[in-house]
């Protein structure tokens, strides 16, 4: 099984499963990881996901043995960038928040997958590395679109065209994830996280993500118009009145996550 998905109450744990190859992603794993991404969106228990890797890697990427350049030329990379672009448009459409443990070295597409989740924790040793040019390729699955808009164009160049690895550390300094973590407490601060995201108001961060990944493209007159709209969904949740009512009484509000 390329993938393994652990079902935990409120919360589907799914773990990148190559740990020989560093979880590099084959076909067998891409349609593993859809497969996996979509029974977590049918579970209607479901209300996060924590996307992490088995073994002492992350995610090394694509796997080069099925991509080498042979005598007949290069393989179809734009199918394979299909798929990929696929996955990460999955990820960023969830409507619920994606939690990614990068527990290890996370190169390539497997850096910017883990950039594609919502909340980004790393163990302290793991670190991100922009590949693709050490193969003369060009950063992809959002590569381009997600690191100047994390950290700034300066540090988004130099991490894709020196392809220095960067520590966990140093990645959360610069705003590229949310936290680095002691190795030993990385799971489980990531179980906590994602256990904690699974009782809030899921369609509330649905509309949250939604809202970021349209304000990168919209003027701000456009974005309050998109906030009103998204508001008004937002407050005929049910989440809503809880929350409001939770407040009121002075208890913790009980979400239930649904329309
Ligand atoms: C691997 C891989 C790997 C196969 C480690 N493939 N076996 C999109 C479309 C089309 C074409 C291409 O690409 C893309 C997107 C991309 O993702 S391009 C970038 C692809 N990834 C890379 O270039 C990273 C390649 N890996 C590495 O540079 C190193 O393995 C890192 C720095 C990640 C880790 O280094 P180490 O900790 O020293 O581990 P290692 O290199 O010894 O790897 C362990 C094993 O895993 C080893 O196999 P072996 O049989 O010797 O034990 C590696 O060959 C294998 N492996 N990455 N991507």
């Amino acid at each position: 099984m390329t993938v393994l998905v652990e079902k935990h109450p409120g919360y589907h744990q799914i773990s990148l499963n190559r740990p020989d190859r560093l979880n590099a992603l084959n076909t067998e794993m891409f349609h593993a990881l859809m497969a996996a991404l979509a029974e977590a969106e049918a579970d209607r228990e479901c209300r996060a996901i924590l996307l992490t890797g088995a073994g002492r890697g992350f995610c090394a990427g694509q796997d080069l043995a099925d991509v080498a350049v042979k005598d007949g030329g290069p393989p179809d990379l734009k199918a394979v960038l299909e798929r990929y672009n696929a996955l990460v448009r999955t990820l960023r459409g969830l409507e619920m928040p994606v939690v990614c443990a990068v527990n290890g070295v996370a190169a390539g597409a497997g850096a910017n997958l883990a950039l594609a989740c919502d909340i980004v924790l790393a163990a302290r040793s793991a670190s991100f590395i922009q590949a693709f040019s050490r193969i003369g390729l060009i950063p992809d699955c959002g590569g381009t679109w997600f690191l100047p808009r994390l950290v700034g164009a300066a540090r988004a160049r130099a991490l894709a065209i020196l392809a220095e690895p960067l520590p966990a550390e140093r990645a959360a300094e610069w705003g590229l994830i949310w936290q680095a973590v002691d190795d030993d407490k990385l799971m489980e601060t990531a179980h906590s996280l994602a256990a904690r995201l699974a009782k809030q108001a899921t369609i509330g961060i649905a509309l949250t993500k939604r809202a970021f990944d349209a304000a990168e493209t919209n003027d701000l007159g456009t974005q309050l118009d998109l906030e009103r709209d998204l508001q008004d969904e937002a407050g005929h949740t049910p989440d809503y009145a809880e929350g409001v009512r939770a407040f009121i009484e002075k208890r913790a509000a009980n979400f239930t996550g649904r329309r």
